[in-house]
């Protein structure tokens, strides 16, 4: 017998074939439409409409407990968290799966897989074709930034798993509120998920900017699956932003006060599993905590920023509500707070469990556990040879549970940007911290980004690769118009932010990283907030305005400021060769590169 049929526990379960059945809730005439063509394509047993409440999410967590989807963990020592383990070929984002689907190759661009629209949708429908036949669709309504804010985005998910459904609560404002900010509005993204049969030769994740439309097929991790992310509040609200004059950007955005009181917001672009969640959560050396500075989260992964016509100043706002985390190596030193945010209400995916319900990763505890179930479900002892835990494991917290959460998270009107920040992950050649002479460099400092990869999308890790903005894989239309929409942002801003980059990955010819990191970038974040506010040094040099060594404090530390100096050092041959590397997207762009990119480069080998 089909289990999830016989469990529907929906008030309001409705025969598939009838849309004139679906949820009396959903009264938007589009909306009920397009749910009901989306029935007749996929063919579930059961519709479950979400609507956002505490019961549901429990009423969904004990299905999930009872059909084997979700492991209830130790409910004494991590009240309302679960585990779930994807399928083993299922564990990151599928870069070479994922499309952007336009009518022409030129508005996709050279830095994205292109399919043309009408392909997109016959090969896609020829998949999501009975796909949920005796499956239950979820459908989960949802809304993508402040309730109320001029941003706010509103996403209806339709999905076959409950896995989905439930993590779409915790990352965003989800249910009645979604229906109630939309009205009989046409302004939505139309996401239809389903898991297939999780086959990597059947997977795709197609994006339709032109229609406002995700179809995601044969997935079930989170940057693939949970639409509302990467694929809405990055790649189509990327070309939104585009069209209507705002950015989506993969950038944390974090408030820092300083002891006189006075609040700075930074917005920060690292790439994937590069320190975000970490910088937007860190906790200050206890010097700093003692003179007063306060740290505090509004988002770790995406913002979207725009002008404010009043001001002239650049304000923003993070869309989701929740943190999808990066496991390993997140510790009660280097994330406490992360840690704070996953100890309740947590779903933790592709943890290992330990024999009393408890879950570990490699690095959480300096001892690893004596046995553990591993991420694929095997037994494990520290001697196996494997990993417990996935290198891409993750938590999914809601962040009402952050002890530090900036009291600006959920206010629709955002926050006024003080600091730009781009970081890479480099283990040579890049200094710790420079800024950029103005917003047009710091467009090209961005835009020629370079960082080692990681184990959050599949594919080599540790090369090096250009990656604009951090948003390489997030660019939702061709690279040259987000980079023009860059430099064109200025021309609406009196006052912009000032631009810096960061990289807190150098090592040492022994492969040692030569800066602490981690609460000790409390002290490079001090000298970016002095800059912006008029009152720290810097000197002129090839890259950019830098601290000199003595103007970063060290106090406290164990290093020396000759050692800081290397960790700042500037080699221009190694500069040149990190010129040379740039052809890589240049090439890539060919004819099509921004002028200004030509101008800023040229500026740089003048420099040189
Ligand atoms: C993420 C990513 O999960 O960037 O945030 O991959
Ligand atoms: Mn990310």
């Amino acid at each position: 017998m089909n289990l999830q049929a016989k469990e529907r526990v929906n008030p309001s379960p409705v025969s598939p074939r009838d849309p004139r059945a679906l949820p009396p809730q959903i009264t938007n005439a589009a909306v009920r439409e397009w749910i009901a063509r989306c029935v007749e394509m996929c063919q579930p047993e059961a519709v479950y409409l979400c609507d956002g409440s505490a019961a549901q999410q429990q009423e969904l967590l004990d299905r999930g407990t009872r059909d084997g989807t979700l492991i209830r963990l130790n409910q004494q020592k991590l009240p309302g968290c679960y585990l779930h383990r994807s399928n083993p070929n299922d564990v990151a984002r599928s870069e070479q799966l994922t499309f952007i689907c336009t009518a022409s190759e030129d508005m996709c661009g050279p830095t994205n897989n292109w399919m043309e629209t009408k392909t997109a949708y016959a090969k896609l429908r020829g998949l999501f074709d009975g796909c949920m036949r005796g499956r239950t669709m979820y459908i989960v309504p949802f809304v993508m930034g402040p309730v109320g804010s001029p941003l706010a985005k509103v996403g209806v998910q339709l999905t076959d798993s409950l896995y989905v459904a439930v993590s779409m609560a915790v990352m965003t404002r989800m249910g009645d509120v979604a229906w109630k900010q939309l009205g009989e509005g046409d302004e939505w993204t139309r996401c239809l998920h389903s898991l297939g049969d999780v086959n990597p030769e059947r997977r795709y994740i197609c994006h339709f900017p032109q229609d406002n439309t995700i179809w995601s097929f044969g997935s079930g991790y989170g940057g693939n699956a949970l639409l509302g992310k990467k694929s809405l509040a990055l790649r189509i609200a990327s070309y939104l932003g585009w069209q209507q004059g705002w950015m989506a950007e993969h950038m944390l955005l974090m408030g820092a006060k300083g002891p006189d009181g006075k609040k700075a917001y930074i917005a920060a672009a690292f790439p994937s599993a590069s320190g975000k969640t970490n910088f937007a959560m860190m906790t200050p050396p206890a010097k700093y905590q003692e003179q007063g500075w306060e740290i505090t989260t509004v988002g770790d992964d995406i913002v979207w920023m725009w002008v404010d016509p009043a001001t002239g100043r650049l304000r923003a706002v993070n869309p989701e509500a929740g943190y999808f985390g990066v496991l390993p190596g997140t510790n009660e030193k280097t994330n406490p707070i992360a840690m704070r945010c996953m100890d309740r209400n947590a779903i933790y995916t592709n943890a290992a469990l330990l024999p009393d319900g408890d879950v570990w990763w490699e690095g959480k505890t300096e001892q690893p556990p004596r046995e553990a179930i591993d991420w694929t479900g095997q037994p494990w002892t520290p001697d196996c040879g494997r990993k417990a835990a996935h290198p891409n494991s993750r938590f999914t917290a809601p962040m009402c549970n952050n002890p530090a959460l900036d009291p600006a998270a959920n206010d629709p009107n955002g926050v006024p940007i003080s600091a730009i920040v781009f970081g890479g992950r480099r283990s040579r050649t890049i200094p710790l911290v420079y800024q950029a002479f103005n917003w047009m460099h710091g467009v090209y400092v961005g835009a020629t980004l370079g960082s080692e990869t990681t184990a959050a999308a599949t594919g080599q890790v540790g090369v090096v690769r250009r990656d604009p903005m951090a948003m390489l894989p997030f660019i939702g239309y061709n690279i040259r118009d987000y980079l023009v929409h860059w430099f064109r942002m200025r021309k609406k801003m009196k006052d912009c932010p000032r631009i810096f980059h960061v990289n807190w990955f150098r090592r040492d010819e022994q492969g040692h990283f030569l800066w602490p990191g981690f609460g000790d970038n409390m002290r490079v974040l001090k000298w970016i907030i002095d800059r912006c506010q008029g009152r720290a040094y810097a000197s002129e040099t090839t890259l950019g305005w830098m601290p000199r060594a003595e103007d970063i404090d060290l106090e406290g530390l164990s290093l020396t400021v000759s050692q800081l100096e290397v960790i700042q050092s500037v080699d221009n041959d190694a500069v040149k060769n990190e010129l040379l590397s740039q052809e890589e997207l240049f090439l890539k762009m060919a004819g099509d590169l921004p002028k200004e990119m030509v101008f800023q480069r040229e500026l740089l080998i003048s420099r040189l």
